[in-house]
C-alpha cells in the first residue's frame, strides 16, 4: 500500500471524525456548550426538605440560539436513566457563559431524606427541538456527570419567623432583575439594563420596584431621574412611600408606586391583574416595560404562617416562568407553573424555597405611555385589549361581546390526573356563569359556578383522571344557554 493511499484513507477518516464531532449532530444537541458541573439544590425549612429542588446547568460559552434543557437524575442509583427520572423536560434555557440556569422539579422522596447521597448521577442536554420521549432523548447524547447534592437552610429570608405574617404582606428577599429583548422590534420586559439589587430581609417589593424603575429610566432616557449612586437611600425612600412595616402590602404597593411615579413625572401606568391566568402572565411579560409578580405562600407543612413574596419577571411559557431571585445564587431560575383547580384558579409556582403552595395573587404591569416610535405606539395599542386566555386572533371586537367557549387541557401529573381548562369570554364582568363538564359516555356532569372577572372572562378548571372526549355546557341565569365546547384528552 503506497503512502498516497494511506494518506487518503487517513484524511477520509479524519473528515468523518471531524464531521461526527463538529457536524450538525453536535450543534443540535448542544453538548459542547454544557460545562461539566451541576448541582442539585434542596431547601430545608426547620427539619424537612421542601417538595421542589433545582437542577443547575452551567455553560462554557454564550449562545443566542433557542435551547431547550433536558435533564435526567438517576434517582434509584441503578446507573440507568428511565422515563420517570426525566425531571427537566423541554425547559427554555438562557445560555450565557458562567451564568447558571436553575430549573425547579419535584424532588423524589429518595432524595429528600437526611441521608441522601452527596452526589447523584445526572444527564444534562440541550436540544433545539422539543423531545417527546426518553428514548429519543437518550439518542441525543447528553452530558453525564455527578451532580453535587446541596441543602440550603431557609430561615429569615422571608421573615417566616417574624410575627405578623399574612398572605397580603410581602416579605421575601428581593428578586429579579432581568428579562431579555426579543429582536429589534422589542416590546415587553427588556433586561439589558435591568439591575440585580440586593436588600434586607422582607424588602422584596421595594427591590422589585427599584429594579424596574432603574430599568425603565434607562430605556426611556431618564436615567438622571433615579439616584442609582445611592441604592440604600433609594430603597429606603421606596419603602417609606409604600409604608413598609416588616413587609409591604399589595394595597400600599399600588399607592406608593403611584406616588413615586407622580413625583418622577413619568407617563407610566400600572395595571393590576388579580389572579392572572398563564396567558395573561405571558402577555404581561411580552408587552409590559416592567412586571412585578406578587405571590402568596400558604399551606406550610412546618406550620409557618401564610406569607407572600414578590418577583420581577423575566419571561414565561405555558409551563414555566423565568426570573432572578437574590435568594438564590446568581443565575436565571425557571420555575414550573400550572393552574390550580377550584372556583378561583391561580397560577401555582413550583418554588423550592417554601414547604407549601405558592400561587400568583396578582401581577403589576408598568407601561410607559409616551409614544416615541411607531413600534411603541403599536405595542401600546396592542395592550389596550388584554388578550384573554382563549381569544383567537386580534380582530375579535370587544364591543360585540359575543360569549365564546374555549377549552384546553394539561397533563398536570401524568399518570395521576389531568386538568381541563374552560374559558368563557365576552361576558359582563361579575356575571355568574355555570359550566358543566361531562364525558361522552357519562350522563352525569360536574358543575362549577364562577363569576366573570373584570375582563368579562369566566375561568373553570376541572380535574380528570380518565382520558376521553369531554364536553362542556355553559349557562348563565340571565342568558340561559351560553355555549359549549369539547376536547379530546389523550
Ligand atoms: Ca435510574
Amino acid at each position: 500500500m503506497n503512502k498516497t493511499i494511506v494518506g487518503a484513507i487517513a484524511a477520509a477518516i479524519l473528515i468523518v471524525i471531524g464531521f461526527y464531532f463538529f457536524g450538525p449532530g453536535t450543534s443540535k444537541n448542544g453538548v459542547g456548550i454544557l460545562a461539566e458541573r451541576s448541582s442539585l439544590i434542596r431547601y430545608q425549612i426547620d427539619n424537612d426538605v421542601t417538595d421542589y429542588a433545582f437542577l443547575t446547568y452551567n455553560f462554557k460559552k454564550d449562545s443566542g440560539s433557542e435551547w431547550l434543557a433536558q435533564g435526567f437524575v438517576d434517582v434509584n442509583g441503578d446507573g440507568a436513566f428511565t422515563e420517570d427520572e426525566w425531571v427537566i423536560k423541554n425547559a427554555p434555557a438562557r445560555v450565557i457563559k458562567d451564568f447558571p440556569n436553575r430549573f425547579s422539579f419535584i424532588l423524589p422522596e429518595q432524595l429528600k431524606t437526611a441521608d441522601a447521597p452527596r452526589t447523584v448521577r445526572a444527564m444534562l442536554a440541550l436540544s433545539t427541538v422539543a423531545v417527546e420521549s426518553a428514548d429519543a432523548f437518550s439518542k441525543e447524547s447528553g452530558r453525564t456527570l455527578d451532580a453535587t447534592v446541596e441543602t440550603a437552610l431557609i430561615d429569615d429570608e422571608f421573615g417566616i419567623n417574624v410575627p405578623g405574617a399574612s398572605p397580603d404582606l410581602k416579605r421575601g428577599v428581593g428578586v429579579v432583575h432581568y428579562a431579555y429583548a426579543d429582536g429589534p422590534a422589542h416590546t415587553g420586559v427588556n433586561a439589558d439594563n435591568l439591575p440585580d439589587l440586593a436588600g434586607g430581609p422582607m424588602d422584596c417589593f421595594a427591590i422589585a420596584t427599584a429594579n424596574n424603575l432603574i430599568n425603565m429610566a434607562s430605556q426611556h432616557g431618564r436615567s438622571g431621574d433615579i439616584p442609582t449612586g445611592d441604592i440604600p437611600n433609594l430603597l429606603e425612600s421606596i419603602k417609606s412611600a409604600m409604608d413598609w412595616n416588616n413587609g409591604i402590602t399589595n394595597a400600599n404597593f399600588l399607592i406608593g408606586k403611584a406616588q413615586i411615579i407622580a413625583d418622577l413625572g413619568w407617563p407610566v401606568e400600572t395595571e393590576e391583574i388579580l389572579h392572572p391566568t398563564i396567558p395573561q402572565l405571558r402577555e404581561a411579560l411580552a408587552s409590559g416595560d416592567g412586571v412585578e409578580i406578587s405571590t402568596t405562600m400558604v399551606n406550610s407543612r412546618s406550620g409557618k404562617a401564610d406569607t407572600g413574596h414578590v418577583f420581577t419577571g423575566v419571561s414565561a411559557t405555558n409551563q414555566s416562568v423565568s426570573l432572578h431571585d437574590p435568594a438564590t445564587p446568581e443565575g436565571t431560575d425557571t420555575l414550573g407553573t400550572a393552574m390550580t383547580s377550584g372556583r378561583t384558579p391561580f397560577i401555582a409556582i413550583d418554588y423550592p424555597l417554601w414547604d407549601g403552595i405558592v400561587v400568583v395573587d396578582a401581577i403589576y404591569i408598568q407601561r410607559w405611555r409616551e409614544p416615541q416610535t411607531a413600534t411603541t405606539e403599536k405595542s401600546s395599542a396592542a395592550v389596550e385589549e388584554p388578550k384573554t386566555e382563549n381569544k383567537i386572533g386580534n380582530d375579535a371586537s370587544i364591543l360585540e361581546k359575543v360569549p365564546e367557549v374555549e377549552m384546553t387541557f394539561a397533563h398536570v401529573k401524568p399518570g395521576e390526573y389531568s386538568e381541563i381548562y374552560v374559558a368563557v369570554t365576552g361576558l359582563t364582568p361579575g356575571e355568574e356563569i355555570t359550566a358543566k363538564l361531562f364525558r361522552d359516555d357519562s350522563l352525569n356532569g360536574a358543575p362549577q359556578v364562577v363569576d366573570a372577572d373584570r375582563n368579562g372572562v369566566a375561568h373553570f378548571t376541572f380535574r380528570i383522571t380518565q382520558y376521553g372526549h369531554y364536553n362542556v355546557n355553559v349557562t348563565a341565569p340571565n342568558l340561559g344557554y351560553v355555549g359549549g365546547g369539547s376536547v379530546d384528552v389523550q
